[in-house]
């Protein structure tokens, strides 16, 4: 069945029915409000927490932090404000953007005299977890200069950890985005020129914590004092003169664009009924090392064809499939084609293998060469669909990320009692 050298490959495919069940469409990102102040009628969420009473007042729908109500006059105070609301990651919430509309103008122009937004605040007690608090949460700093400041505890009161210029600043009301999605925080601003332009980012997720400038050089490393830590929203006002319009925090849902099935869905998967030599990149071919292949079984429309998605006619244009070792990715919802070349080991298979099964043709990826003792290794697989519509919009779909083994799918056969149509090499290899 086998001739050396000969690229005629011949597979056992297992039907999917389990698969034959995968709904349509999925949607694509979505933002949910799960936290909201916009200090209407001139009152706070009633989830919010104040440090002090005298400190802050509520006018034109916009809080005055360090404002006194006594004198009605601007003083050096450090008042706080805690959404008093868990923001914790789970299957329902991977990811958090905070958009916060103020001005800030510090009594001086010393980083520390700003209006430090934090998140990740380990409590909502008033006066503790602070900036300057050990392993309090990650704050930045802002007021009517240039620059900001940046505490995550761990000492650094009170001129931070490190300090970073930025693009615009907030003398008057201004937007500040913070995005955290469990391994990295970024944050932007809108600036006269721009709106939300980035110009910090922190990963939080490793031993290191570790901040990036908007052109992603390291800025600033120190062991991570927050890892896995979550908490509070927190603004602590530091002898600034800040007025702040809304608070808006989302819970963001950007899993990707699910192809309808008609489009594109996963058959089941294959392995080699033979075995073939490794064969090195020089051509050579290794007799005693004999490998494997796993194939990836797609039903996919091709070039041309077209389908409904979303009440719209697409015509598919280019397609293609991603394939990377399971222990390699974080989340499967970035494994999509902008991550290839940024991920490690993330491989763009461009062009789709046709294959025959029982008159029935089907579309696949193909990971060749797997030595055994990789047979156990998991490998996730899916399909991209570039598509236009009528308008000459281009979007992208996915399948869902599948994921399998050549042991798996051995097993598969074995239980269906199939082994027979294995070459008994193959068997050995496997058992
Ligand atoms: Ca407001």
């Amino acid at each position: 069945m086998f001739v050396k050298g000969k690229k005629t490959i011949i597979f056992v495919l297992i039907l999917a029915i389990l698969f034959s069940l995968t709904s349509g469409i999925t949607a694509s990102s979505t933002k949910t409000l799960v936290y909201y102040d916009g200090f209407e009628d001139n009152k706070a969420n009633p989830k919010a927490i104040f440090r002090f009473n005298a400190w802050h007042k509520m006018e034109n729908e916009q809080l005055y932090m360090g404002s006194n109500i006594n004198d009605n006059d601007w003083g050096e105070a450090a008042e706080a404000y805690i959404a008093n609301q868990r923001l914790d990651f789970d299957e329902e919430n991977k990811k958090y953007e905070y958009v916060v509309k103020f001005n800030s103008n510090g009594f001086r122009n010393d980083l520390w005299y700003s209006c430090m937004v934090g998140i990740r605040v380990a409590g909502n007690d008033k006066n503790d977890f602070k900036p300057g608090d050990a392993n309090s949460g990650l704050y930045v700093g802002i007021a009517h200069t240039n620059k900001a400041v940046v505490y995550h505890g761990s000492g650094g009161w009170p001129g931070g950890a490190f300090s970073i210029d930025i693009p615009a600043n907030f003398a008057e009301t201004n937007t500040l985005y913070i995005v955290d999605d469990n391994d990295t925080v970024r944050y932007y601003m809108d600036t006269p020129e721009e709106p939300r332009v980035l110009f910090l980012s922190i990963k939080i997720s490793g031993d290191m914590l570790t901040a990036y400038d908007k052109d992603d050089n390291v800025i600033y490393e120190a062991a991570n004092n927050l890892k896995g830590q979550t908490g509070y929203f927190k603004i602590f006002s530091h002898s600034t003169k800040t007025i702040v319009d809304s608070i808006e925090i989302y819970s963001v849902d950007d899993s990707v664009p699910t192809a309808p099935e008609a489009a594109a869905s996963y058959s089941g998967s294959q392995i080699r009924s033979t075995l073939v030599p490794f064969r090195t990149k020089s051509g050579e071919i290794v007799d005693s090392d004999l490998r494997q292949g796993l194939r990836f079984c797609f039903d996919v429309m091709g070039v041309g064809e077209v389908f409904d998605y979303e009440g719209k006619e697409y015509t598919v244009k280019d397609l293609g499939g991603l394939v990377i070792l399971k222990d390699k990715l974080s989340d499967p919802n970035i494994m999509v084609l902008e991550q290839v070349g940024k991920i490690d080991g993330l491989v763009a298979q461009p062009e789709m293998i046709d294959v025959d099964v029982n008159g029935n043709m089907y579309k696949s990826i193909y990971i060749y060469n797997i030595p055994d003792t990789a047979k156990e290794t998991i490998i996730l697989a899916r399909v991209w669909l570039e598509c236009e519509d009528s308008d000459g919009n281009i979007i992208y779909l996915y399948t869902s990320v599948q994921e399998n083994s050549l042991s798996r799918v051995y097993q598969e056969i074995v239980e269906n009692n199939e082994a027979d149509s294995l070459d008994p090499a193959v068997r050995s290899w496997f058992e």
